[in-house]
């Protein structure tokens, strides 16, 4: 059985620049949401805040070699709204700008694809301040003109955009906590929270025909964490019903996407709370893109259920389930064979790119200074396997990104969890590769699993 992945398979590393860059204050960048909220107490473990990072801002040059040294092909960071325009919006920071310039260019000249995620949950907080964030249109409205600038700045180095990472993570977990709280931290009521999940629907949309308004021949995609429905076993009627939950279990966010209006079920369970729309917003919504990025880290395990109205039912995962370091991430790679299926199958989605997959690790260094993540190696493996099952079947996923490159700024758990493939000591801040590093770049190197 070949353990090979096709020619021009994309292997890339990712991070966030609230989670890497540091340089809080530096050059004129303007708050973020997140610094208002890893500075106010009890909110980040430990009072961890992103104000140094892994202080890329200044280290960009170093990392970049790091990258070519592994061998990657793209290097997927975010843009920091407020480092490019303080206020969230009218005036702009060139020398915001200029960073990502400097970085883009280096990454470039290293031969390493620059793919570029709009947003990854730092909201300028003027906007905060002053429309209550993501509870208004104005804020769709602002993003929408950040992209444009954007793309009016860098479409002549950077030929891949996703508007936004995750939509859950900033408003259900930001307006409308269960459990995990993240910025801005304030509480809704639950028609508020549907219109925040619009609000923020209709940005990504806005910011996809601003793109394409001024860069027509650039590629727009996004970096989703659907809910992964993974069959309980692979026969016809619980493939058949995870298919079913894929589409239901997202529909207010990645379904509602790709087929540009709201699924009837999602309305009618909805009811009074549902949110205030128009046709209009549901066309902006729904535009065309080039590629769908998912993030990948555990599986929804479902089953057929003829009882259940919607023919399936999900199936909680028995407390022996097995785990990585961080409780939440489950050991189920075949995640990366069903994500891109049900893709495919479902909204026939030609260009598919899984945009994270990574675990925590308790790493230790031993008394030679290295890192031996095996874990780490073990959970990338396994998933790279069913990712490799899937283009073998000929569904399009085009890459992998592992997430992340460095340990960094791990939101709410602060520094507490590294989910990075090279180690950094947060009080030097000095680089060292683990044993996934030279692992992960063996494999691209041979371009098959090892
Ligand atoms: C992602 N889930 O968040 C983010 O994009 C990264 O910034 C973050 O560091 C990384 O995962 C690791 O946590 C997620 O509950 C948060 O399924 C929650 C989930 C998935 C991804």
């Amino acid at each position: 059985m070949s353990r090979a992945f096709p020619d021009g398979f994309l292997w890339g590393a990712a991070t966030a620049a609230y989670q890497v860059e540091g340089a809080a204050a530096q050059d004129g960048r303007g708050p973020s949401v997140w610094d208002t909220f890893s500075h106010t107490p009890g909110m980040v473990k430990h009072g961890h805040n992103g104000d140094t990072a892994c202080d890329q801002y200044n280290r960009y040059s170093e990392d970049t070699a790091l990258m070519k040294k592994l061998g990657l092909g793209a290097y997927r960071f975010s843009v920091s709204w407020s480092r490019i325009m303080p206020s969230g919006r009218g005036e702009v920071n060139e020398k915001g700008i200029d960073y990502y310039r400097r970085l883009t260019e280096g990454l470039l000249e290293a031969g390493i694809q620059p793919w570029m995620t709009l947003f990854h949950w730092d909201l300028p907080q003027a906007l905060q301040d002053d429309f209550g964030g993501w509870q208004s249109r104005e804020t769709s409205k602002y993003f929408g003109d950040y992209c444009k600038l954007i793309a009016s700045r860098f479409s002549d180095v950077v030929q891949n955009y996703m508007t936004i990472n995750e939509f859950s993570c900033f408003t259900d977990s930001g307006y409308y906590p269960s459990g995990q709280v993240f910025a801005p931290g304030v509480m809704l009521d639950v028609k508020g929270r549907n219109q925040v999940r619009h609000n923020a629907l209709l940005a990504h949309g806005l910011g996809v025909q601003a793109i394409r308004s001024v860069s027509p021949h650039v590629r727009v995609g996004i970096a989703e964490n659907p809910v992964i429905c993974v069959p309980v076993m692979e026969t016809e009627e619980h493939i058949q019903a995870a298919e079913t939950a894929f589409r239901e279990e997202n529909a207010h966010f990645l379904t509602t996407v790709l087929e540009g209006r709201y699924p009837d079920s999602y309305l009618r369970s909805q009811g009074k709370d549902a949110p205030d729309f128009t046709d209009d917003e549901m066309k902006t919504i729904g535009s065309p893109l080039d590629f769908v990025g998912v993030n990948l880290y555990l599986a929804k395990h479902v089953m057929a259920d003829s009882e259940a109205p919607s023919g399936y039912r999900i199936v909680s995962y028995p407390p022996s389930y097995p785990h990585m370091h961080a409780p939440w991430i489950k050991v189920s790679p075949e995640i990366c064979y069903w994500a891109p299926r049900f893709l495919n199958k479902i909204w026939e989605v030609k260009e598919i790119y899984i945009t994270e997959n990574g675990c925590a690790t308790d790493d230790t260094v031993d008394e030679t200074g290295r890192i031996n993540d095996t874990d780490r190696i073990f959970y990338i493996r396994n998933h790279l396997v069913s990712a490799q099952r899937a283009v073998s079947e000929g569904i399009p996923l085009k890459g992998y990104f592992c997430w992340s490159l460095l340990d960094n700024f791990e939101w709410a758990d602060g520094y507490t969890y590294r989910f990075g493939i090279v180690h950094v000591d947060f009080n030097t801040l000095k680089r060292t590769p683990k044993l996934s590093a030279l692992f992960y770049s063996r494999l691209i190197a041979a371009n098959s699993i090892l």
